[in-house]
């Protein structure tokens, strides 16, 4: 960095002082904090990004949210070229620059990483960030923050992309970075032609008149999901939707709202109750990149039907396994390519899923909490579905794969929909366009639900019938130092502190279809517990003296 550089991050920097006595740290989902900490952070952050445009040569994103948190906090993320998250390899720069204590030292931080790094000031291709922001009264004075970050590095262009779901904001720089077209109006066509694509996929022997085809009703947990939904519908034929819960309805975010609350919970959002009873309900979280689906039960006082991610995750594989086995069987298709499908899970997926997807013959690896991990083992087959429990998750299609897929479309000669494998293969296409690749997104997981279930003419009923979930219970227990819990096995097993995890054996021991771990949480400051055993009443009783057992080892 020459003199000049180094001067114009000296000035802008000294109008953003570091919040006193507060350790930031990027964690499993970027930074996160009450917003009123996170001015000097987020334009932390927004040189972060100009120096990774710089260094992969590519578009990146700086998206403002603090997902389903409350409102009163925020956050800010990175979105690598692909549209994924921030490569692993920079999160200790992102750390570092966030707690640099001065000016000086912030400079002095870029100078040496941008040596290590070897990150080209040479003018040639100037760095480009795409800006968003979710719904937070705090969002516009931290995107500008943002941009004055962005912008403190010479020649970079910083480019506002205004109120966004998370996931929009991520296939636009994974759309940019292909050369695609990538305004939000592309994104809204896209996922609507290839919804509607699918649609006339729908053998035609099928009536479309099955339980599915009654009207959708979307909890927007009082955020940006909903505002966009609405958008998205009017691009839409075949599908009702009544969106309560949206941002400009007046109610707080996330309060007693979203797939967050409804997930954990396992009760009505506000805003729906008993005249909503067997009606097919979807929730999302404040940013829209959690979807999970719901029916209030007759006669309940607030309790539901909970369809979460792993539920959506079974949907999506059966169909897709159904197409690929179409292509398989059906010897008519030139150049066959047996794809290897996958799918990815964490130790949350209710054990129950987990045995089911083994029972439909399909690959299941586990992997560390965090979409990051999710993602990088999804990318491993041709397609690889991943989902958290919380209904965070996506499918993935690998180059060859879709480029295979794409030339068997276009030998179809024009208006021919071809033989059987054929459409197979075109529904394979449409659902990779469809899908949001770069990160999970409610919306287009949610118009990859509603298809699914035309197409298999399945009521919310039939589909949660699939299997029946093990009861469960997830506690929080503050300790001392959460670092202290070390996990290994994707989780599943504590090696620190010693003997913990034989006197979790020892528990879960007692009980029929027991299974429990313990891990720190990546975003607050709690050791985790989950149980899971035959009854409501066991789950709890594990869960209970699992956390027991944590206090007396860490307490
Ligand atoms: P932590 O706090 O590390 O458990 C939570 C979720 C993750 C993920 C992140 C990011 C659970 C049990 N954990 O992480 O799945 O979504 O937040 O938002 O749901
Ligand atoms: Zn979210």
């Amino acid at each position: 960095m020459n003199e000049e550089q180094s001067s114009v991050i000296l000035n802008t920097s000294s109008r953003f002082s570091p919040p006193q006595g507060v350790k930031l740290s990027y964690g499993t989902a970027g930074f996160r904090a009450d917003a009123s900490l996170l001015q000097s952070t987020v334009y932390r952050v927004g040189i972060l990004a100009a120096l990774r445009s710089l260094k992969t040569k590519s578009v990146i994103g700086v998206m403002i949210t603090a997902s389903h948190n409350q409102v009163s906090d925020n956050g800010v993320k990175i979105a690598d070229p692909s549209g994924g998250m921030l490569s692993q390899h920079w999160e200790p720069f992102a750390d570092a620059l966030a707690n640099a204590t001065s000016p000086h030292q912030l400079v002095k931080l870029i100078n040496e990483f941008v040596e290590k790094e070897n990150i080209p000031f040479d003018g040639i291709r100037p760095a480009e960030v795409l800006l968003g922001r979710d719904t937070r009264p705090s969002g516009d004075d931290l995107l500008e923050a943002a941009r004055q970050g962005v912008t403190s590095i010479i020649g970079a262009v910083a480019l506002d992309m205004g109120i966004l779901t998370t996931p929009q904001l991520h296939w636009m720089v994974r759309a940019r970075n292909k050369g695609l077209k990538a305004s939000e109006q592309d994104y809204f066509e896209q996922l609507s032609s290839s919804f509607r694509y699918l649609l006339d996929l729908i053998p035609s022997e099928r009536s479309k008149l099955g339980g599915a085809n009654e009207k959708l009703v979307v909890d927007g947990a009082n955020g940006v999901g909903g505002v966009k939904l609405k958008a998205l519908e009017k691009l839409l034929s075949g599908l009702v939707i009544e969106v309560r819960n949206s941002s400009e309805d007046g109610g707080v975010l996330n309060d007693g709202v979203g797939a967050d609350y409804v997930q954990k919970e396992k009760v009505v959002p506000h805003g729906f109750g008993s005249k909503d009873a067997g009606i097919r309900c979807a929730s999302l979280d404040g940013d829209a990149d959690r979807l999970v689906y719901f029916s209030v039960q007759p006669e309940s006082n607030g309790t539901i039907d909970l369809v979460d991610g792993d539920k959506i995750l079974s949907l999506f594989s059966l169909f897709i396994r159904e197409q690929l086995s179409i292509l398989n069987e059906k010897e008519d298709i030139k150049n066959l390519h047996q794809a290897r499908l996958g799918v990815v899970q964490t130790a949350y997926a209710n054990g129950a899923s987990t045995g089911y997807l083994k029972q439909l013959g399909l690959e299941v690896e586990l992997t560390p909490t965090g979409v990051k991990y999710l993602h990088e083992k999804a990318a491993e087959f041709d397609i690889g579905i991943y989902f958290e429990a919380n209904g965070h998750g996506t499918v993935l299609f690998s180059e060859y794969f879709t480029g295979w897929l794409e030339a068997r479309s276009n030998e179809l000669s024009s208006g021919s929909k071809g033989s059987e494998a054929e459409k197979a293969a075109l529904r394979l296409l449409a659902v990779s366009k469809l899908i949001n690749q770069a990160v999970g997104d409610a919306l287009s997981g949610l118009l990859l639900v509603e298809v699914i279930l035309q197409h298999m003419e399945w009521s919310i009923h039939r589909w949660n019938d699939l299997y029946h979930d093990l009861p469960s219970r997830q506690l929080k227990v503050k300790v001392a130092d959460r670092t202290a819990v070390v996990t290994a096995n994707a989780e599943t097993v504590v090696v620190s502190p010693p003997g913990l995890q034989e006197a979790i054996n020892e528990e879960t021991a007692k009980y029929p279809h027991g299974r429990s771990f313990v891990r720190p949480s990546g975003t607050e400051d709690v050791v985790r517990v989950y149980a899971e055993a035959s009854t409501q009443e066991t789950a709890d009783s594990l869960a209970n003296s699992v956390a027991k057992l944590v206090d007396r080892f860490l307490g």
